[in-house]
């Protein structure tokens, strides 16, 4: 059986880690895999994950099975921290699932069950898990434009047209904020002009939400998700709390499925439940229980929420610094669209040869497409990155 096996292609962002690790130059630079880092490169735990988790140990008096869709705490707690009563309770069914990609790949198990031909609307560039499960699922995926090369921002209207082109019943996958791998985001004026587009096909959106807190705020960051659940008759929301609550190897996300009408919550539950069931049983707890802990408790809240500020200011500090240099170096505005950019990543428009010559020459590893993780910079590195930006000729 195993002898019919290929080789399966490697996981460009991850493999890239990899590689910085056998590099033994002393002032290499990370900025691939997006995992958040301190000055000094370090992912801590977060002060209230640390205090959520010693109560934690020292309360849980059994470890039995949860329930099929997960601990109802954390799922209540993170409707309210995405949705904060943009739809009725009572229309949204939730699961918890391993991670944001568990979200996703339920949710696609999901459209796959009722809508089996439903094509999936992914931005070009997106995610490439998105489109790497969509193919490995059998599903139908099309690309809409996202990104203008030129001004390293949103292609607002080409994205538009291709959206024009959604059919009745397909699926528009969006990021709720912090786009991964550009940077690039809609305004809320733009935002509702998606809405409309994407409404007036009478297609279903799918809105992947992995970096609420790290762009604009909690709330602004969550705006555009409110906005779409609010806007459609169903709606499916895959949110992790890899990122914003720096639990990555718990593995903790939630699938939300917004039906029409409430008397339909029901069915669309007990069908999540049910994809639960059929790959994992349950899902993992410890991390979707130590983020309800951190949510339902007033103190613990304040002080995640004040740490998460942190680093979403301390990554704003950076790109504002990077475009600074660059602005300086180059004595233009071509690279403001850095500070623009929201989220861990930007994408700078280099080729595949400028990327690669900054990692040969100056031991600076972004992901291919010109991706870097702002978090991986700092006051030390931020001119060696300038430097050889403009030394690529990028
Ligand atoms: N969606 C996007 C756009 C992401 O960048 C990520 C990665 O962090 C995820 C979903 C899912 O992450 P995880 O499965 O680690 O929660
Ligand atoms: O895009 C990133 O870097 C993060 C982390 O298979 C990640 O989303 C990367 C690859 C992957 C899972 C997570």
């Amino acid at each position: 059986m195993l002898e019919h096996l290929k080789e399966q292609p490697a996981d460009k962002i991850l493999s890239l880690t990899t590689a910085y690790r056998a590099d033994p130059r002393p002032n290499k630079v990370d900025l691939g895999v997006g995992v958040y880092k301190d000055a000094e490169g370090h992912t801590p735990v977060m002060r209230a994950v640390k205090e959520a988790e010693r109560r934690l140990v020292a309360s849980q008096d059994t470890k039995v099975y949860t329930a099929l869709s997960g601990d109802q705490v954390f799922i209540d707690a993170m409707v309210d921290l995405v949705l904060d009563g943009a739809v009725a309770r009572g229309r949204v069914a939730g699961i918890a699932t391993p991670g944001g990609t568990g979200a996703i790949r339920q949710a696609l198990e999901l459209i796959k069950l009722a809508a089996p031909s439903a094509k999936i609307w992914v931005s070009n560039p997106s995610w490439p898990n998105h489109a790497s499960i969509i193919n490995y699922l059998g599903m139908t995926r099309q690309d809409y434009r996202y990104f203008d090369e030129e001004t390293r921002g949103l292609d607002f209207d080409g994205m538009i047209a291709d959206l024009k082109t959604v059919a009745a019943g397909d699926v528009v996958l969006l990021h709720g904020c912090c786009h991964n791998p550009t940077g690039a985001n809609p305004t809320a004026d733009q935002w509702a002009v998606i809405i409309e587009t994407v409404k007036a096909a009478g297609a279903v959106p799918l809105v992947d939400i992995a970096y609420q807190g790290f762009g604009d705020g909690l709330d602004e960051d969550a705006a555009a998700t409110r906005a779409v659940a609010a806007a459609f008759p169903e709606c499916l929301i895959a949110a992790s709390c890899s990122k914003n609550f720096g639990i990555y190897r718990e593995r903790t996300g939630i699938l939300m499925a917004i039906s029409d009408e409430a008397a339909r919550t029901g069915i669309t539950q007990g069908t999540l439940n049910f994809l639960n069931r059929q790959n994992y049983s349950f899902p993992p707890d410890h991390g979707a229980r130590v983020v309800g802990m951190i949510l339902t408790d007033p103190a613990l809240r304040a002080d995640w929420q004040a740490e998460l500020e942190e680093v979403r200011l301390g990554m704003l500090g950076l790109r504002k610094q990077l475009a600074d240099e660059l602005r300086r170096l180059t004595n233009s505005d071509r690279f403001d669209f850095i500070a623009h950019h929201r989220g861990m990543f930007s994408r700078i428009g280099a080729s595949p040869a400028q990327v690669e010559a900054m990692r040969a020459d100056d031991a600076i590893y972004m992901v291919g497409d010109s991706r870097m993780n702002i978090a991986g910079l700092n006051a030390r590195t931020i001119p060696l990155l300038a430097a050889a930006i403009v030394k690529a000729g990028a």
